[in-house]
């Protein structure tokens, strides 16, 4: 198997109540689990089998549908159990709170920004904090495309991803995405997000 599903590094409940356990077990499992096994498949027997995730994102609109979705899927998922944590939530500081002054005139106004990408991102999708050249950018994506594909309208390295596809948040929120959205803060792990940005 060239790719294989990432460990969760927090309990299933670790997130709660923000994030339910039962949520987190379907979509680490069932979901991320499926698009591991996908991407494997679509690309069993090919050069991609010894490609990193990012080379073969980098290139995406070389290959199937089924490596986009599940190659897509695949990443996705994993910097987003990545940027979350049982004791995350509060601000950032430093130069990822400086960037994000810089670039979007407070803290809050990017909060707003990301949250109205989260909120009108039509059906299935993700919102991101996307880092160009250091130049911090909000932008949305269909399906499991995200910044790193060449077909993204918005390029880039994703600092944040939010899934707001309904598997993320329909158990506990039902229709009400603004109120997942909202509760994501609160298990946002900003030490992870820093990382990614320098
Ligand atoms: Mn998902």
């Amino acid at each position: 198997m060239a790719f294989q599903l990432p460990d969760l590094k927090y309990d299933y409940n670790a997130l709660e109540p923000y994030i339910d356990a039962q949520t987190m077990e379907i979509h680490y499992t069932k979901h991320h689990g499926g698009y591991t096994n996908k991407l494997n498949t679509a690309i069993e027997g090919t050069e991609l089998e010894n490609k990193s995730i990012e080379e073969i994102l980098k290139n995406i609109s070389k290959h199937s549908v089924g490596v986009r979705n599940n190659g897509g899927g695949f990443y996705n998922h994993k910097l987003f159990w990545d940027i979350m944590s049982g004791n995350g939530g509060g601000q950032p500081s430093g130069a990822l709170l400086d960037a994000l002054n810089k670039d979007f005139g407070s803290f809050d106004k990017f909060k707003e920004t990301f949250n109205n990408a989260a909120a009108t991102r039509f059906g299935s999708g993700w919102a991101w904090l996307v880092s160009q050249n250091g130049k911090l950018v909000v932008a949305s994506t269909p399906n499991q495309d995200n910044p790193l594909m060449d077909v993204s309208e918005v390029k880039g390295t994703p600092i944040i991803g939010l899934d707001v596809w309904e598997h993320a948040y329909y158990l506990k929120y039902q229709n009400r995405r603004p109120e997942y959205i909202d509760a994501f803060w609160n298990v946002i792990d900003w030490d992870q997000v820093a990382k990614r940005f320098v």
